[in-house]
Formats: C-alpha cells, sequence, structure tokens
C-alpha cells in the first residue's frame, strides 16, 4: 500500500585542526547522492612546521531532502501508524582513528529522517495497486529537508594518522 520515491543526501565532513597561537586550519568536503550509496574524500594531514597540534574535531553532517511517499489503504477497514523515511550517514577509515579520548568511536551515526503519522480510512472506490493518495483512505508525503549533525574531538592518542605531509581518506556510507 506505499508507493516511494528516492530522495537525496549529503554529508558534510568538517575537520578542524587547532594550533596553539594560530587560527584553526578548517578542511570541509562534501559527499551525497541517493542512497545507497558510499564514497571516499581525502583530506590534508596536519604538517607539524606549522605549529603544534592542540585539538582536532571531526563534525558530520547529513542533509536529506525530497523524496515522495504515497500511502493507499486497500483494506476494508481503517488503517493508521506511523511513516518514516530518509537517510542515514557514518564515517570510517583505515587511515586515522575515529575515536575521542574514551575511544569510543566518533562523531557517531547521523540520521536524517521525514517522519509523521497516518489514519487512513477502509477503502473507498480505488483498486489495488493504483496507490491513489486521495483521502480519505490515501495520503501524499512529500519530503522536505532535514538536518541532522554530531561532533566530537579525537583522543589525543590516536592523532599519528592526522599528523604529516600527505593525505588520509575517509570512506562516508549512506543508506536509507
Ligand atoms: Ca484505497
Ligand atoms: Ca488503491
Amino acid at each position: 500500500m506505499a508507493s516511494k520515491t528516492a530522495l537525496t543526501a549529503f554529508v558534510f565532513i568538517l575537520i578542524i585542526s587547532r594550533l596553539s597561537m594560530a587560527d584553526p586550519i578548517v578542511q570541509k568536503q562534501t559527499f551525497g547522492g541517493t542512497p545507497n550509496i558510499s564514497g571516499v574524500l581525502a583530506f590534508n594531514q596536519f604538517d607539524e612546521s606549522v605549529g603544534n597540534l592542540t585539538s582536532i574535531q571531526i563534525t558530520l553532517f547529513l542533509q536529506s531532502s525530497g523524496g515522495r511517499l504515497i500511502l493507499d489503504n486497500d483494506n476494508e477497514y481503517p488503517v493508521s501508524g506511523t511513516l518514516e523515511f530518509g537517510a542515514k550517514g557514518i564515517i570510517s577509515s583505515t587511515d586515522v582513528s575515529l575515536v575521542n579520548a574514551s575511544s569510543a568511536y566518533i562523531p557517531g551515526e547521523v540520521g536524517a529522517y521525514h517522519s509523521g503519522t497516518f489514519n487512513l480510512a477502509g477503502n473507498v472506490g480505488d483498486v489495488e495497486g493504483d496507490y491513489d493518495p486521495n483521502a480519505p483512505d490515501g495520503l501524499e508525503y512529500n519530503g522536505g529537508i532535514e538536518t541532522d549533525s554530531k561532533s566530537d574531538f579525537v583522543g589525543e592518542f590516536a592523532w599519528d594518522g592526522y599528523k604529516g605531509s600527505g593525505t588520509y581518506d575517509i570512506k562516508s556510507v549512506l543508506s536509507r
């Protein structure tokens, strides 16, 4: 009784390296499309000749938008419930450790979901498989923009992979 169209989702990965007595180094990269997808983004390592590293903060933003859900009750009895659709995002890396001072995984999973409740009357006038969104036995839900973000600091014991003169990769996975 449900028909869905795909939504799009984007993650923004923001890495801020703070130095003593200097401006922070900010790196921001974006990845997105229609889930389920994954991609790898390269970030510059921190060059210790620039100054003393005092903190590394990683922020993961997720935005999902669009998508359309049509519900059509073809049962003779009314139905009610909750609807939820959207995307979730996580990052991982084999080059650097994504852990905080307590060794917990950071920044964690972000999820941007459309949600709501529905109360549909028993079938009125339409046939099975036509996904008729008209009330009282159907509805159409058009997804707007939903966002979520999480941020945390990398534990100092785990800074090694972030330091040097090359790059490190961070993989992002967007799923429904
Ligand atoms: Ca119906
Ligand atoms: Ca129908």
